[in-house]
């Protein structure tokens, strides 16, 4: 059977001339979870439209199509096409799980949710030449699932290719997040077992690592484990998780001392009312000031993630976050525009309330206002949001942030770091140009580990863990 898989990409990823270097980050890790449910004999083609030039010319039996928000449009013009072809369209995904109405009239089945056992399901009933219209995750466990396709994906086009999940979803139900939709009507936090779960991170090459989970700290016990278990492992890596994970003491030094060195955390805002109408709550009375100086002690740099818009944000929020962020040495800042994506509680209060401005899916990229702010107007909000990131990426407040730091590894680390990412576009454009962004690799892995001052501890032999190093 000749199978197509394909990521499509919003218009802003595909331009020859500046694509930012996020959409070379991470592979299709998803598609490639799903290609492992495939026959060996089957003829898999996957594209990632972010990286390359989606070939049109084919007519495979089978199209499988992952659509996120942002991506939707593309991704029914894509699945128009190939009906319209005669191939098969299987749509899945985050945006298809929330508006099904709407991607049904584009695709011929749909999967609604984390895939699990509808995904197998219809593969077994497309083989038999009698597929439904709609599969409904219903199992969800990431226990003794099949090993990810990996080799299908172009490593070298990619400056993170070890992407990895080892859970699904998240323990807390914040009322913007995609998640409680998304697992509804079964269970939305699960892990996989710990020693699968390090038994994949050993078949990764090379050192650096990126999980992707929502919030990695999140099953203590889980955690624990799987920091022991990588410990000696001589990786280097990059997660999740919440202030609350971060204020417990014994897990964070053990991510540290597993090889953690860049940690991302929803701050989300620094107005406890914010915290209390999104049920943020995890969130409430944290001494955020005290989490960010646990992680830097260790050695760990904090990547910060703010929503403006809040019904308690004025415009005085764009300034008040970046200078408090700059003053707490945050490295790195992510900042977002509310925006209450489709079947998320926020969104139904939003819709309720009559506050919705947009539902042009392109506009929901978290720098667009789509509904109605109110405490400030939408152009304050806009204006606002690309102000904060012009202050917090200026080379005086890079080095403002940087001076924070006590030794000369940890300052230069913020300064090439945060420097690395907003200051050098045109140098990553060449380099996204060149097809070798993986060559970058080494030079991200010596940055985080701060130039050798935060090196991790290896050993060849710990847990019958073999150690690889620099084979990407
Ligand atoms: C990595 C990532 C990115 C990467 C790259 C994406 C990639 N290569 O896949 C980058 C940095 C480019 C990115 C950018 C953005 N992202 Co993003 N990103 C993520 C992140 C953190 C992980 C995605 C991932 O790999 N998950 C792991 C894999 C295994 O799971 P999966 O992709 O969901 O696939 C599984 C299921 O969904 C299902 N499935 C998926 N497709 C299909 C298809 C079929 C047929 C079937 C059967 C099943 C199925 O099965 C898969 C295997 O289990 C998610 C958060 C999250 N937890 O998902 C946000 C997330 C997807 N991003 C989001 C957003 C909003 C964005 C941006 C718009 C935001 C911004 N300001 O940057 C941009 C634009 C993206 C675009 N191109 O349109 C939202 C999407 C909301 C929505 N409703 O769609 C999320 C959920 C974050 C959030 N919490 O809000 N992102
Ligand atoms: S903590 Fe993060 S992942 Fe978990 S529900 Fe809230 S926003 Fe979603």
């Amino acid at each position: 059977m000749q199978v197509k898989m394909i990521l499509p990409a919003l218009t802003e990823a595909k331009s020859p001339f500046f694509r930012p270097i996020k959409y070379s980050l991470f592979p299709p890790l998803g598609l490639a979870t799903l290609a492992a449910y495939l026959r060996d004999e089957d003829d898999i083609n996957l594209q990632d439209e972010h990286i390359e030039t989606i070939s049109l010319n084919d007519s495979p039996d089978l199209v499988v199509i992952q659509a996120y928000i942002t991506s939707a449009y593309r991704a029914y013009e894509l699945a128009d096409l190939y009906r319209a072809r005669g191939s098969y369209v299987v749509m899945g995904g985050l945006h298809v799980t929330s508006l099904p109405e709407e991607a049904s009239t584009h695709a011929d089945t749909l999967i609604l949710g984390p895939g699990g056992d509808a995904w197998p399901r219809f593969i077994d009933d497309f083989r038999q030449g009698k597929p439904e219209k709609t599969y409904v995750a219903k199992e969800r466990t990431l226990v003794g699932a099949p090993q990810i396709r990996r080799d299908l994906i172009k490593r070298h086009l990619y400056l993170c290719p070890n992407s990895i999940v080892v859970s699904r979803g998240c323990p807390h139900t914040c009322d913007f997040c995609y998640k409680e939709a998304f697992f509804a009507g079964g269970r939305s936090f699960y892990t996989q077992e710990v020693d699968q779960a390090l038994a994949e991170i050993n078949r990764l090459p090379g050192r650096h690592v990126y999980f992707l989970d929502d919030h990695l700290f999140g099953n203590e016990r889980f955690a624990n484990a799987l920091f022991d278990g990588m410990k000696g492992m001589g990786r280097l890596w990059q997660a999740a998780g919440t202030v609350q994970s971060i204020l417990r003491p014994g897990l964070l030094e053990k991510a540290a001392e597993a090889g953690l060195r860049s940690l991302f955390v929803g701050f989300e805002t620094l107005n406890s009312s914010n915290l209390k109408e999104h049920d943020k709550f995890q969130n409430l009375n944290r001494d955020y000031g005290e989490a960010i100086k646990r992680v830097h002690d260790l050695g760990v740099m904090v990547n910060g993630s703010f929503v403006f818009g809040m019904d308690h944000d004025d415009e005085s929020v764009f300034e008040r976050t970046v200078s408090w962020a700059i003053e707490h040495g945050i490295e790195t800042a992510t900042f977002h525009i509310l925006t209450p994506y489709p079947s998320t509680e926020l969104y139904k209060r939003m819709v309720k309330d009559n506050r919705m401005v947009s539902s042009d899916w392109d506009k929901f990229d978290t720098r667009h206002v789509v509904y109605k702010p109110a405490s400030m107007s939408a152009e304050q909000l806009e204006t606002g949001y690309w102000r904060a990131y012009r202050d917090f990426y200026k080379w005086s407040s890079i080095w403002q942030g940087a001076s924070t730091k006590q030794e000369l590894g940890p300052f230069l680390r913020h300064l090439a770091y945060s420097g690395g990412w907003k200051k050098f576009e045109p140098a990553w454009d060449a380099i996204i140009k060149s097809k070798r962004v993986v060559n970058c690799l080494p030079l991200l892995e010596s940055v985080l580990e701060a130039f050798g001052r935060f090196k991790p501890y290896e050993t060849s032999d710990r847990n019958n863990v073999t150690v690889h190093h620099n084979a990407a």
